[in-house]
């Protein structure tokens, strides 16, 4: 297989001055009739004329009227073509019923789609498939359905056709069409300069009621962006459709978007308190794509994070002002340390902007993503809120309507702060996680002739906490290898830092230090006493803090700091230890930390979301992660008993508290998918699970039968299912009898079985549903809810006999031949086999092994399993 290169960027030898598509639409073999305007590109250098096409078959070819032959390959088609402008026509058949892939125009349900991110384009025409050839289109399309759509706006429509201009220059990836017996949900929005929108989101007869709240995100989104980064939708209408096939979440086609319908669909009977705000963040995600990404798109696929770090950076900056921030950055750090983490510090690990790939599919990843908009943070915490907004502002103002890079990304930071980013281009560049080591010096008496520290923080206590002392923090960084990256040089870490008195007051607050250098330390002066620092808060660097910190100062630090995440992270950290002790030597869990952990979990002061929050105990994968960086192998089996018994202990040992934070939990008023809601349900359904595990599901009995929203007849589920001894098993036939019209919910029940069943079982329990009439593993939501239940059960997935291995790997190898691309998304499950005992490493390699020889494997799916067995 070809392997791209960044280097090798050369720019397209022609324009593209306008597009105008024909659709005649039918199942197996649809007309895709395209005109379109080329004239030489004057900046690019010669090359011969190539049009990218996959699965096309060729009718009819000419140029300026006149037919032509030209040499059509498995990757496209090429010909001669006159110096000048000249006019390409081509007729082509496709056949989207036939199209399982999910990429290009397919079929899902009798309705036609189409999904082009990042080159599906090239399988619905003959076109230069790349996002710096942009264009306006003129879309026709003829079909016998009566809702047809496209990107734009409305140009007019007849019986059994419609006509779409989009008058915005767009990549083809952007492209979108969508045919079918459809109703809408409509609404409209104002922009502040007085444009009407007609907003509409489109759903298959029978979810019509499951719109609105999508629809208020919608209107929620499109004023936070007025807000906050000035920017207007620019269309007349804002079309969402719903889709059951759809290999991910949503696509932010320019004005017709594609959602996943698990990502937009919901009702308070069919949809959780999760699944509520996660379809709240996609539509602001897509709708923010409108400028960072449509108007504003990137030169080639390496620039994929330019588009896709800032939306998710400005995704959860809504978010934050949606629901609140500080649990919005504990969930993100969780995420990032549950996805990214192990990706940048395995096989796969890649640079947030790539260098080279085979299949861009496979770098749709949390490194481009989530660690993308982790870095725009850090630039955002260098630069400060009003050098980010005049940043922004400009990069609005130069690049609007261009095919930009990272390298004009951060010009316009360096132009519009004065500030040199040469250094801190190293994180677009450098693989991996920085491991960010410190040490603490405290000087009472600091002589008033000691020199100057390389770099101070600037910082004066306040005058009641004035002394003649000095508290050093010296740090040193550094990366290990990773894939082609056996070096790494200092990258710039803003570490935010802020000092408590013994007495909990905050004596500094918090500065953000900026460390340039592989060793560099910072002072504070004028303290009366030797402080307590709180250091990277707001987790303001995505590195490992490797810091020796006394159980009692972590202690003090969840009972007093003023950052509400080094709260939490002091919290996980005493976890970690306490659970890593037990899974190493069998310790029994750490009181201390569990009666401090109670204190804050009772303060009614606190808000039930963190509260919540703070009972999240470090997930199994993550512990693995911890002792394979330690040095030792983890053993799967171990983590799980020392995770279970804590609970039990947990669960035992606040006995006493349990009724009354049920109680304060408790929602009387009816749903609302609310922050304030949300966060109460959330902390009611940690101390459900930890009753159900003193009173066999009791409690979980009576809120199941009781339930009239999804959140809590799921989570009262879910304690039963996990009580085992068959306390679940009328209530999963109860759900079945209840939701079995209902896919989205049908997933949950497929998926929990998996999530809630023990290690021993939860192989051959997914085994079980995958035989189900309902398993439907085309159907790509379906086959994630039982397979990657079983891939993120630890315990399970990572069975010492290799059968959860062997279950994924046989499923996978089957749906290859049918859909790549989720096929090698999947594939990354197994990323991290090679932290684990030998036995276990052999049956993964098997495993892989296996996949890798199946006969016509996917470019997709060979690329991941190569990584992984290099
Ligand atoms: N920009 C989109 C990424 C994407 C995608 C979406 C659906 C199906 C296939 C896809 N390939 C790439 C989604 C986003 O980040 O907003
Ligand atoms: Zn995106």
């Amino acid at each position: 297989p070809q392997t791209i290169y960044l280097s090798d960027y050369k720019p397209f030898g022609w324009q593209i001055e306008d597009v105008h598509l024909t659709f005649r639409l039918a199942p197996e073999t649809t007309r895709v009739i395209a005109r379109i305007h080329f004239a030489p590109n004057p900046g690019a250098p010669a090359q011969d004329f190539f049009l990218h096409g996959e699965e096309l078959r060729l009718i009819r070819a000419a140029i300026d009227g006149a037919e032509i032959v030209p040499v059509v390959t498995a990757e496209g088609l090429r010909c001669p073509v006159p110096d000048g402008p000249f006019l390409w026509e081509a007729e082509v058949e496709i056949a989207p019923a036939a199209n399982t892939a999910l990429e290009g125009l397919y079929m899902s349900k009798g309705m036609y789609c189409t999904q082009c991110e990042a080159e599906g384009f090239r399988k619905i025409t003959f076109y230069p498939d790349r996002p710096d050839v942009m264009s306006t289109f003129t879309v026709r399309i003829e079909g016998d359905l009566p809702v047809l759509l496209s990107n734009g706006n409305p140009t007019g429509a007849g019986d059994g056709w419609a006509e779409w201009h989009d008058p915005w220059p767009k990549p083809a990836y952007l492209f979108a069409l969508v045919a079918g017996d459809l109703v809408a949900h409509s609404d409209s929005f104002t922009t502040r300069s007085g444009r009407a929108v007609a907003l509409n989101i489109w759903v298959r007869p029978g979810d019509e009621g499951k719109c609105a709240f999508g629809m208020e995100a919608l209107k929620k989104s499109m004023t936070w962006d007025e807000e906050v980064y000035g920017r207007e939708y620019d269309l007349d209408v804002f079309n969402i459709v719903a889709v059951d096939d759809f290999n991910m979440g949503a696509m932010e086609n320019k004005g017709l978007n594609i959602f996943n319908s698990s990502c937009v669909l919901a009702s308070p009977e069919t949809s959780t308190d999760d699944n509520f705000e996660r379809i709240e963040a996609i539509i602001a995600h897509e709708y923010f794509h409108n400028w960072t990404g449509n108007r504003i798109t990137c030169r080639d696929w390496f620039q994929l994070c330019l588009k896709e770090g800032l939306t998710v950076f400005r995704d959860s900056q809504f978010t934050s002002d949606m629901r609140g921030p500080e649990v919005k950055r504990i969930n993100d750090v969780r995420d990032l340390r549950a996805r990214q983490f192990p990706e940048d510090q395995g096989p796969l690990s890649h640079p947030v902007r790539p260098e080279s790939f085979q299949e861009i599919n496979n770098f749709y990843t949390a490194t481009v993503y989530e660690k993308g908009a982790e870095v725009i943070g850090m630039l955002k915490r260098l630069v400060g809120d009003d050098g980010y907004a005049r940043a922004l502002d400009l990069y609005f103002e130069r690049h609007d309507g261009d095919a930009a890079t990272i390298e004009d990304w951060l010009r316009v930071f360096e132009d519009a702060t004065g500030r040199d980013l040469g250094q801190f281009k190293r994180w677009y560049s450098q693989a991996g996680t920085p491991r960010l080591s410190v040490r603490e010096t405290w000087e009472p008496r600091a002589p008033a002739s000691t020199p100057p520290s390389r770099d101070p923080a600037t910082q004066e206590a306040p005058d009641q906490a004035r002394g003649d002392g000095r508290f050093t923090l010296s740090f040193t960084q550094h990366t290990p290898p990773t894939p082609g990256q056996p070096d790494k040089a200092p990258q710039v870490i803003p570490i935010a830092v802020g000092l408590l008195n013994p007495n909990g007051d905050e004596v500094v607050p918090t500065t953000v230090l900026e460390m340039t250098q592989a060793s560099q330390s910072f002072s504070f002066d004028g303290l009366a006493t030797r402080p307590v620092a709180s250091i990277l808060r707001g987790f303001s660097a995505p590195v490992v803090l490797e810091r020796e910190q006394s159980r009692e100062e972590r202690a003090f630090l969840l009972a007093h700091d003023t950052d509400a995440f080094n709260r939490w992270e002091a919290s996980q950290s005493l976890a970690r230890d306490s659970l890593l002790s037990t899974i190493t030597d069998g310790t029994p869990p750490d009181a201390a930390w569990l009666d401090a952990l109670h204190k804050v979990v009772t303060d009614s002061t606190l808000t039930p979301d963190f509260r919540s929050s703070m009972l999240d105990l470090p997930s199994q994968g993550e512990l693995a992660q911890l002792l394979h960086r330690r040095g030792n192998v983890p053993d799967p089996d171990a983590i799980w008993q020392a995770s279970e018994g804590l609970r039990g202990i947990m669960a035992e040992r606040w006995r006493a508290s349990l009724p009354a934070l049920a109680e304060e939990a408790r929602v009387d008023a009816p749903y609302r998918p609310d922050a304030e809601q949300t966060g109460k349900r959330a902390l009611g359904s940690k101390i459900l699970a930890l009753q159900s595990r003193l009173d066999g599901g009791k409690a979980a009995q009576a809120q199941f039968d009781a339930a009239d929203n999804m959140t809590l007849q799921l989570t009262a589920l879910a304690c039963l299912l996990r009580a085992g001894a068959g306390a679940g098993d009328a209530a999963l036939a109860a759900f079945h009898a209840q939701w079995k019209d209902d896919r989205l919910v049908m997933d949950k029940w497929f998926g929990l079985q998996v999530a809630c069943a023990e290690p021993d079982t939860a192989v051959s329990v997914a085994a079980a549903l995958t035989r189900h009439a309902d398993f439907d593993w085309r159907n790509p939501n379906r086959f994630r809810a039982v397979l990657s239940a079983l891939a993120g059960h630890h315990a399970a997935f990572h069975a010492a006999d290799g059968s959860g291995y062997d279950l994924l790997a046989d499923w996978l190898i089957r749906l290859d031949a049918k859909n790549p691309q989720t096929t090698a998304r999947m594939c990354a499950a197994f990323q991290t086999w090679k932290r684990y005992d030998e036995g276990r490493q052999a049956r993964a390699r098997a495993a892989l092994e296996r996949i890798a020889a199946t006969p016509g494997l996917s470019r997709d799916t060979n690329e991941m399993v190569t990584r992984m067995l290099t």
